[in-house]
């Protein structure tokens, strides 16, 4: 099988995060010393990624003074040029400090709502100077573990105001920034609000800047809380609110994983990509932005092996796409789907022009409708799933 490398085109991201954590977790210490941005910059080029990401605490350490910060920004875009490495997208960190251990933009207490706004306003100043287009919020402190410790319906209010307030002040400012919420179900709190694609898209349209607000969904946050990431990203699509994606991978419910992508639930990693890459008009991509990777390097690695992890990411990707492009040029593939009427769903219902009317006065639609012809129709999907499996291992 030939060896798929990335290149920049391939618009592959990181965030600062991922391969900069040094895999401390709730029963144990840190197993690699502390990562350099700068290295981290230098690394991943070399690997062929095209951007970085960041929270602001990634890059500057939280407390830093301002000849502190200066030094480390400075140092930081002196990366970049060197090599051509972008910041398509820039976050906040709105959970690691004590400060939020009840909420950010959701707190109780009023103070912390207002200095978690300034925070992430901060920030903001920072993505636009790096020429990021897209602005992540992960509400990781916003719930609650004891729901009467919260008025859950003050929260939601809150939380609009919030992202009302950022939404303003990078209209305000020219940033032309987007936000994108990024949901999930639990962990660290015991119930996170907005815990699902479906959830965060009600919300978005009761925003007064929802044309500005749309989705960064994680793989691995979809299906922790049992849900398939495929529909979810697609249902963003379909509402314009696919902003940014979160690749990674996860086995099922429990912890958030963040396996390398694919190297969880791999059908539906093929599905994703799949739909990525020829979900789009004409069955060109559905997609345009970044492909970016929020996993973790497993906590047995070592330096080495957090990059050969970041390596794995990008062609576990490019050999999906490979597979999937080869899928869909597959004839038996192609014959399979007609033969199980998938194309036909992209025909409208009721003809064009045609009424309710019409159609109560249409026989055909009902009274001499052959259900039972209909219903012992063999459906073919299981020899659809067949070939996608086959072309999955190589097997075609
Ligand atoms: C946690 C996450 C976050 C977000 C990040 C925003 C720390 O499960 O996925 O990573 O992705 O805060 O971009
Ligand atoms: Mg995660
Ligand atoms: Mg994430």
């Amino acid at each position: 099988m030939t060896a798929p490398q990335p290149t920049k085109d391939d618009r592959f991201t990181f965030g600062l995060w991922t391969v900069g954590w040094q895999a401390r977790d709730p029963f144990g210490d840190a197993t690699r010393p502390a990562l350099d941005p700068v290295e981290s910059v230098h690394r991943l080029a070399e690997l062929g990624a095209h951007g970085v990401t960041f929270h602001d605490d990634d890059l500057i350490p939280f407390g830093s003074d301002d000849d502190q910060r200066t030094k480390h920004v400075e140092r930081f875009k002196a990366a970049l040029e060197e090599t051509g490495l972008v910041v398509p997208m820039a976050t906040t960190n709105l959970f690691t400090h004590p400060v939020f251990k009840e909420g950010a933009l959701t707190a109780n207490d009023r103070g912390v709502r207002r200095y978690a706004l300034r925070k992430v306003m901060r920030n903001m100043d920072l993505a636009a100077e790096l020429g990021a287009r897209t602005y992540v919020l992960w509400g990781g402190r916003e719930g609650a573990e004891v729901d009467s410790a919260k008025d859950l319906r003050a929260a939601l209010d809150r939380y609009r105001e919030g992202i009302d307030t950022l939404a303003r002040y990078s209209e305000d400012r020219g940033y032309g920034l987007r936000f994108a919420l990024e949901p999930k179900p639990n962990e660290p709190r015991g119930d996170i609000f907005l815990p699902t694609i479906g959830h965060a898209l009600a919300f978005i349209a009761t925003l007064e800047h929802a044309d500005l607000v749309g989705l960064n969904p994680e793989v691995g946050h979809e299906q922790m809380a049992g849900l398939n990431f495929t529909h979810g990203i697609a249902q963003a699509l379909w509402q314009g609110k696919l902003f940014h994606i979160d690749l990674n991978g996860q086995h099922g419910i429990k912890y958030d994983q963040d396996l390398v992508f694919g190297h969880g639930d791999l059908l539906s990693a093929f599905a994703t990509v799949d739909l990525l890459e020829h979900g789009g008009p004409g069955g060109g991509p559905a997609y345009d932005g970044p492909r970016h990777f929020d996993y973790k390097p497993l906590r047995t690695e070592d330096a080495d092996g957090v990059w050969a992890s970041a390596a794995a990411n990008m062609r576990t990707y490019l050999l999906l796409k490979e597979r999937a492009a080869a899928f869909r040029a597959d004839p038996e593939v192609q014959e399979a789907l007609a033969a199980a009427q998938v194309p036909e769903l992209a025909q409208p219902t009721l003809a064009d022009g045609e009424t309710h009317a019409d159609l109560l006065a249409d026989p055909s639609a009902f009274e001499e409708f052959d259900a039972e012809a209909a219903g012992a129709r063999p459906g073919g999907q299981v020899r659809l799933s067949q070939l996608a499996v086959e072309h999955l291992l190589g097997a075609r």
